[in-house]
């Protein structure tokens, strides 16, 4: 009879004696390490969702596994306790955040706790205490010494319903990641990291990390690399402009590296291409509404009064907006200006258009229609020539490489081949004539002169030489910005002298402290502008009258660098000793949330190289493997919510079925890394199981009179072996659900196994329950210690975590089902699954009545049995 056991009793006395313990201490730095991250979570007041759990689950097993394999495991956790939600909720209740987050964390930490994770609490970090953001000011001042932290005005993106600026990262179709209100552009002076220094190393590492393809393929393309080339396009400066008023078109200055381009000392408009082979049918160019050179020729410009008013409209569009490929672009003419094509030297009209972007490239392109979907649609509307310059290859080049993209028909009787082959053949065709399609793709070079005939490309280096063009490799990826206009963060340590400008505050004087004294209510000011105490300071350089920077950092500043900081989290005179950070890093398993895909996975990427190239440690990457858990639904296969009610707390499922329950029911549900909807009916399923394996204790305990059977010994002792080679490999593979499909076939198969020898039966029950405790740590230990009153020996007083992970007999292990193939006279007639080794005689009563072999041998004797063991029989008649 199954027995109930008291979940709540045996978890919170363990949780005691484990707290007590050093168990889940990380050691000292020595021997072999297993540095094993979760992302340490946001403290909000919901508390934990069940998604927590999915994941920490996942790194609890592993580093359970790695401390029974004799690794020295460091596995921490901490709170990423800035940010808005504790400050939204303080404008609302006028509670300071401070202390709302202090509450939150206490509830984070009982709830993380009654789970049972074995994380070194010594060494929890919290990023918005004073001992943590002293670091973080500290890796700000780094930054700055070596110009990777800078101050611009830019056009950024601004959230109105926030009041503050956000990093690109942050910006998801357009909105705002938190409050989803649309994101405009506005002109504001920020900091910045410059995480473009690093962009080629950021892209070529991918590929050596253990990351998931989708992971690895998201990142690539936000970094985002095209190799192309700069050209130059000489504006045609009209006679009457040509004297006299050259003050009005004089080239203005170049601002550095990110900027966008300007009007050339030689009077020309440099565009940004992938396309030089398309040069020739390049019939305009288009340049962002933001870009500077427009009022440079304002002089010139017929039309100025249209074109402002088009720039002026194009403020208030968003990103989205602009760049969506099915809304109707927008544009007008710069009248009065041409440039030159510098390939066929043609005259070519000059166009602004908001689906130019300010910001990449140069912010001036060059248009080819006949090959670019966006111009062609353009040149549609605002009756521009096209010209074709690209002749695609095969029919089935055009596959992929054509649009618009038409549905495909079928005529009556035709296949879909068929139909499609047709409907390209009149692509290529209408491309032939000229019009109708468009080709991206690359082909054979037509009406491009001198570069007729070549493929497309061989002329691109061509073409960008012999119109004296420049190579260069485009980044996506922007820097990053850094500062925010709100209250709940690590202030920015920078001081503004009137005399010495902007002035870093001096290592010693770390950490900056938030002033108590604000107004939290966000008026797009930092609310530190507000303190009294705060503002105002003297010049660490002069001595005189000056004013700290009152913005703060983005939360993900913080996060960029925690994982370093629990290699050596009580240090109080550095962020980290080199020593630990040489000894724990790089991190060897890394789970969470894909939702970390660009931002915060990038930055902290950044951050460790900007850190190895100052000699702070000395590796590359921090996350040398990751994974990412897949979604947890709800019952109804809906994302979990509030507003429909379907949300699982797993403070309820944690009292009613148990941490132990929880934490395995979360790793059966399916592959870590898939999605997959909750179930009522399996969590009570697991509980059962549980309740089974304390069944099977309980009879080893005190042994009943039951049969027994030297042979079950045997057929115990292989289930064991080939349940210790499954677990063990779905564990370090990260395949939990099969892992405990394993130990519920070890349960079910070895009940009615009982041995002559009890000690023996035992001893495998001891094995099993090692490789059940990572999984269901509480009920393990307790059924371990169980022993003790029945075996003397001193291993039952100890912790089951103490013990060793068991090894598994490869003899034992083989697979003991073969196939045996069975002839009539050398004829196959049938197969049959059997016991290897099972011998002629047993074998050959098996045979003789399937239906096949019976059909053969009907009426004839038989005269001679050949037999090859574990293979072939065949009946000679
Ligand atoms: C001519 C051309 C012909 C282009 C052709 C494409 C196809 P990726 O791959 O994303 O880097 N472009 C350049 N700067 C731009 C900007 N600031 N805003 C919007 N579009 C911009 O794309 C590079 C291509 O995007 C460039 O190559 C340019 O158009 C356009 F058949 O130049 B191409
Ligand atoms: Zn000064």
């Amino acid at each position: 009879m199954t027995t109930f056991f008291n979940h709540q009793k045996i978890e919170k006395k363990w949780q005691k004696k484990w707290e007590k313990s050093d168990l889940n201490k990380a050691g000292r730095e020595k021997g072999k390490k297993m540095y094993i991250l979760d992302m340490f979570p946001y403290p909000s007041s919901d508390g934990l969702h069940v998604g927590h759990p999915e994941s920490y689950t996942a790194t609890d097993i592993i580093s359970r596994y790695y401390r029974f394999k004799g690794y020295n495991v460091l596995h921490p956790i901490g709170f990423d306790s800035f940010g808005l939600p504790a400050e939204n909720f303080a404008i609302k209740k006028g509670v300071h955040p401070q202390v709302k987050t202090q509450e939150n964390i206490v509830n984070f930490r009982r709830q993380i706790k009654s789970l049972g994770f074995s994380y070194d609490w010594s060494r929890e970090v919290d990023t918005s205490s004073p001992e943590y953001y002293k670091w973080t000011q500290w890796l700000f001042l780094k930054l700055y010494e070596k110009g990777l932290a800078y101050k611009k005005k830019a056009p950024v993106n601004w959230c109105d319903s926030c009041k503050t600026v956000l990093a690109n990262e942050q910006v998801v179709d357009g909105k705002c990641e938190r409050c989803e209100n649309e994101v405009i552009q506005k002109d504001l002076e920020q900091w910045f990291f410059k995480v473009t220094d690093y962009a080629d190393e950021l892209l070529n590492k991918i590929d050596e990390l253990d990351w998931s393809e989708a992971l690895k393929s998201t990142q690539k393309n936000w970094i985002g690399k095209s190799e192309g080339a700069l050209i130059k396009f000489a504006v045609v400066i009209p006679p009457a402009c040509r004297q006299g008023r050259e003050g009005e078109n004089r080239p203005i200055e170049s601002n550095g590296k990110d900027s966008i381009a300007t009007l050339q000392s030689d009077n020309s408009i440099e565009v940004f291409t992938t396309r030089p082979d398309t040069l020739y049918g390049a019939t305009y160019i288009v340049l962002a509404p933001e870009h500077e050179i427009i009022h440079n020729l304002k002089s010139m410009i017929h039309n100025w009064d249209e074109v402002e008013k088009y720039i002026q409209k194009s403020k208030s569009k968003t990103q989205m907006e602009r760049t969506d490929l099915s809304k109707k672009k927008s544009g007008v003419e710069l009248k009065g200006i041409k440039v030159i094509n510098p390939a066929n030297k043609k005259e070519i009209p000059v166009w602004i258009a908001d689906y130019v972007l300010t910001g990449y490239g140069t912010g001036a392109i060059m248009a080819v229609p006949a090959h670019d979907q966006r111009d062609f649609e353009f040149a549609s509307i605002n009756n521009i020539s096209i010209k074709y310059v690209i002749e695609p290859n095969s029919i089935e080049d055009i596959k992929n490489n054509h649009f618009p993209d038409d549905m495909i028909a079928q005529r009556d009787g035709e296949s879909y081949d068929e139909a499609e082959k047709r409907y390209l053949e009149k692509v290529f065709e209408s491309m032939k004539q000229g019009g109708g399609y468009g080709f991206t793709g690359e082909g054979k070079m037509i009406n491009s002169d001198k570069f007729n005939g070549l493929s497309s490309a061989e002329a691109k280096d061509k073409i960008t030489k012999f119109v004296k063009g420049e190579k260069k490799i485009q980044y996506k990826i922007r820097d990053w910005l850094v500062s925010r206009q709100r209250y709940w963060g690590a202030p920015i340590p920078i001081i503004y002298c009137d005399k010495c400008g902007a002035v870093p505050v001096p290592e010693k004087d770390l950490p900056v402290k938030l002033p108590e004294d604000v107004d939290f209510k966000p008026t797009g000011e930092s609310p530190l502008k507000s303190s009294k105490t705060f503002h105002k300071v003297k010049c660490p350089k002069c001595g005189g009258q000056a004013r700290r920077e009152s913005d703060t950092m983005d939360t993900f500043v913080c996060s960029s660098w925690y994982f370093l900081r629990y290699c050596d989290a009580k240090n109080e005179k550095e962020a980290f000793s080199k020593k630990s950070l040489k000894y724990w890093m790089p991190i060897d398993l890394y789970i969470g949330g894909m939702e970390h895909a660009v931002g915060h996975l990038i930055y902290s990427r950044f951050i460790v190289k900007a850190l190895r190239d100052m000699g702070y440690l000395s590796f590359d990457e921090p996350f040398l493997k990751m994974r990412n858990q897949g979604i947890i639904l709800a019952e109804d296969g809906r994302k979990m919510s509030k507003r429909w009610g379907n949300v699982i707390n797993p403070d309820e499922v944690v009292e009613e079925y148990g941490a132990d329950t929880l934490r395995m029911y979360e790793m059966f549900m399916g592959p870590l890394e898939d999605s997959k909807p909750w179930s009522s009916k399996g969590i009570i399923g697991i509980r059962r199981f549980l309740e089974k394996v304390r069944d099977r204790a309980n009879d080893l305990y005190s042994p009943a009179m039951i049969e027994k059977d030297e042979e079950n010994y045997k057929k115990l002792n292989i289930l064991i072996n080939k349940t210790i080679k499954k677990v063990t490999e779905d564990i370090e593979n990260i395949r939990f659900n099969t892992a405990i499909s394993s130990l519920m076939i070890f349960i079910n198969e070895s009940r009615n196994l009982h041995c002559v020898d009890f000690k023996k039966e035992q001893r495998i029950f001891e094995s099993f329950l090692i490789m059940l405790s990572p999984f269901a740590p509480h009920i393990c230990e307790e059924l371990w210690s169980g022993f003790s009153k029945n075996y003397n020996n001193k291993k039952y007083k100890d912790s089951i975590f103490k013990q060793e992970w068991p090894e598994f007999d490869k003899k034992l292990v083989v697979d003991d089902e073969v196939t045996i193939v069975i002839q009539v006279n050398g004829k196959v007639r049938e197969s049959i699954k059997t016991e290897r080794g099972t011998s002629e005689a047993d074998i050959k009563k098996k045979v003789i009545d399937l239906p096949n072999v019976k059909k053969h041998l009907e009426g004839k004797k038989i005269k001679k049995v050949i037999y090859i063991k574990d293979k072939l029989i065949n009946l000679v008649v």
